[in-house]
């Protein structure tokens, strides 16, 4: 029997013909002629971070309002806009978020907004109001050109499809937009899917539209989350564009008040996000949109999409909306919220003291939903986009030092083809130590003092789960799950690449055969929902990269854990992926080759032939050719092994990760035993109603055009 959604009209994306791209011109846009600046003239490290533990942060325990807003901001150096003539001197235009609370506007008029956003700040258990309002307009949308023939939001209805061929016209309307809380605990109705976008004056809204009007719960652990734009088909260019902020919830221990012992706080408490931006020479945002330009060269695809590029990288780094700032330290402990805000970009970051001949090791004290057990001491860290890892970084013992944050992670990751310049992206900010000797009587994770459980006065010990509830002796997690048991849910899915040729698993059929889309199971988003786990219940979810690149998959709703990533044989398995397929072959965008919901001989159901057989001791050399130094093969890194809600699902691997559709801290063993709460729903909120949640790849481009999934909660 073939799969339930064999023969699902296949979107634009896929199945359009070429449209006509015009000859040599340099243009990154359709509709303004823009020439790309050279990089190398911008100079680097001389303006401050914009820090929010000096500009301040919204106190969202009182209701407050966010704008969506459009205007100009200086994200280069300020002497590079001196040199322009009007209106370009005024700076960069962006999107960001306005935000009033009261009397008080952050920031203070005149100034409409700031990208990234003011953080907003939350205590645990109470709850945040926040009124959203769209005030985009469109002018934006002649740089950062609106493909509309890629499934998006279409407030105007357009055809996908032009004269039989993707609709290449740019779109100028009415710009959508909506905000989702990345990593939050909340009602499917405030979470900001991509269906629940609207439009300025609500004129146009999303097929799940609700309200604008949401209420967090925070109830979850104290942690950093970040809000951003998630408008079905141009969250790419919305985020891009500047709509994005921080968002810390508070609690327990983590009161980010400065004390003895305490977590460093004040100024030594600062957010920063890390993101990539291209400019034009009147320092204006460059998005390649289908026209030969820029870094990444020509588009990789124009025969087989007019401009959506698969993925997008910049050779400016910004920090906090500035490019390569520099920011002034004392000699202490400082607690760095990290968050990154790139659209595809991966950092593997570094402190550098003396052109890298010293690398300061720091201290990863928690990653996207909370605290860790204990410091984990690192040299490096990898993180890909909507990552966010807390760090500690002990300036004391380098006064009167300036340290470099440098990255060396290749782009792609982990299969460069990119440009990476190490002047350019590999330097990402400075810190200026002062020479003064202070005391500091913070939180030191260098004395293995530990941050939860016994001894801590954070929080209590994380839930670590191991193992299956509800199955007998409660099976471990680390081994292939089949036993013949039965298992609560085991889900076995695949990440599948595109091609020109109609091809599904890396590698293509050649160096013409392009990628147009990339999918999730083999299956777009406006397919079905087949993941609908029950509430309370615990999924153990099998990653099948069959592509070359990595992909941070991002679940909303929930807060899992991270397994391993399992090496397996993909080129082997690609074949009997095929070879389940009716005809032998794979047919894009039509599910999986068999019926969803019929366990395989695992026990998986996802409708996938087991990959179990395949799993391998070795990662095969094809997408890295160092066994994977990087941490991604094996059993989770130490500083990725506390609570997640995006996992690098990394090439040539099986990434394993447990999912309990619960609040995160509940206790998972009791008395011994797994806990089992299927059916059981301790949401202080009913996640079975409402538009519903999804899972998706956080490589923004990817997410844009279908890689992305409904995750719908069932009682
Ligand atoms: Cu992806």
């Amino acid at each position: 029997m073939a799969s339930p959604f064999f023969g699902v009209a296949r979107s634009a994306a896929v199945a359009m013909a070429l449209v006509a791209i015009g000859g040599a011109s340099v243009s990154a846009s359709k509709l303004v002629k823009q020439r790309p600046l050279d990089a190398r003239t911008i100079p680097q490290f001389v303006e401050n971070l914009p820090d929010f533990s000096v500009l301040g942060r919204v106190n969202g325990d009182v209701p407050y309002r966010v704008r969506f807003e459009e205007f100009a901001q200086k994200i280069l150096p300020a002497a590079f806009y001196a040199k322009l003539p009007a209106p370009y001197s005024a700076g960069t235009m962006v999107f960001g978020y306005g935000m009033d609370q009261g009397t008080k506007h952050y920031p203070a008029l005149p100034l409409r907004g700031l990208y990234p956003g003011y953080t907003v700040v939350v205590t645990r258990d109470h709850i945040a109001a926040a009124d959203y309002k769209n005030n985009l307009s469109p002018s934006l949308a002649r740089t950062l050109t609106i493909d509309q023939s890629i499934d998006w939001a279409n407030p105007a209805h357009s055809s996908m499809m032009s004269h039989g061929m993707g609709n290449a016209t740019p779109y100028l309307g009415a710009i959508p937009a909506v905000t989702h809380l990345h990593g939050a605990e909340d009602p499917s109705a405030f979470d900001g899917g991509p269906n629940t976008w609207f439009t300025p004056g609500m004129k146009a809204r999303g097929s799940g539209f609700v309200t604008n009007k949401y209420a967090y719960p925070n109830t979850q652990e104290p942690t950093t989350l970040w809000f951003h734009d998630h408008t079905l088909g141009t969250t790419r260019l919305n985020v891009y564009a500047g709509l994005e902020a921080f968002y810390l919830i508070r609690g327990n221990g983590d009161t980010g008040v400065p004390g003895m012992g305490k977590l460093p706080a004040g100024r030594q408490e600062v957010e920063l996000v890390l993101q990539d931006r291209q400019f034009d020479t009147n320092g204006q945002l460059l998005f390649p949109d289908g026209y030969p330009s820029g870094l990444d060269g020509p588009l990789q695809n124009p025969k087989l999409h007019p401009y959506w590029m698969p993925e997008f990288f910049g050779d400016v780094i910004t920090v906090n909306g500035k490019s390569w700032p520099k920011l002034n330290v004392a000699p202490k402990r400082y607690r760095f919220r990290l968050l990154n805000g790139a659209n595809v970009r991966f950092f593997n970051l570094q402190f550098c003291v003396n052109g890298c001949q010293t690398k300061v090791p720091f201290y990863v004290i928690g990653d996207d939903g909370g605290l860790l057990d204990a410091p984990v001491k690192v040299k490096q860290l990898l993180f890909s986009p909507g990552e966010r890892y807390d760090v500690i970084v002990d300036f004391s013992r380098f006064r009167g030092k300036a340290i470099m944050m440098r990255n060396d992670a290749v782009t792609p990751y982990p299969s460069a083809f990119a440009k990476f310049t190490p002047a350019l992206q590999g330097r990402v900010m400075r810190f200026i130590v002062a020479a003064n000797a202070v005391s500091d009587s913070s939180f030191n994770p260098s004395t293995g003092a530990r941050l939860r459980g016994a001894g801590s006065t954070v929080a209590p010990t994380l839930e670590k789960i191991v193992a299956l509830p509800g199955t007998k002796g409660g099976l471990p997690l680390s081994s292939p799950i089949a036993d013949g048991k039965k298992v609560q849910v085991y889900r076995q899915l695949t990440l599948n690449p595109i091609f020109g040729s109609g091809g599904c698993h890396w590698p293509g059929a050649g160096n013409g055969d392009v990628i147009n889309a990339m999918l999730l199971n083999n299956t777009g988003f406006k397919a079905p929902a087949t993941e609908k786990p029950r509430v309370g219940s615990t999924e153990v979810w099998d990653l099948i990269d069959l592509s070359n690149d990595d992909h941070p998959i991002h679940l909303h709703l929930v807060q899992f854990q991270i397994i391993a990533r399992i090496p397996f044989n993909l080129p082997a398995y690609g074949a009997a992926y095929y070879a389940a397929f009716p005809h032998d072959r794979c047919i894009p965008e039509a599910g999986p080759p068999r019926p969803y919901g019929v366990p395989n001989r695992a026990g998986a159901v996802g409708g996938n032939p087991d990959v179990t057989p395949f799993f391998l001791k070795k990662t095969l050399p094809y997408c890295m050719d160092d066994g994977r130094a990087d941490g991604t093969d094996g059993p989770a890194r130490p500083e990725e092994s506390g609570w997640k809600d995006s996992v690098v699902a990394s090439c040539g691997h099986v990434t394993r990760v447990v999912v309990r559709f619960v609040p995160q801290d509940l206790p998972a063993v009791v008395n011994g035993k797994p806990v089992n709460y299927t059916g059981q729903n301790k949401f202080p909120f009913d996640p079975t109603q409402g538009p519903g949640y999804i899972w998706h790849c956080h490589l923004i481009d990817h997410e844009d055009n279908e890689m992305m999934r409904p995750l719908i909660i069932v009682k």
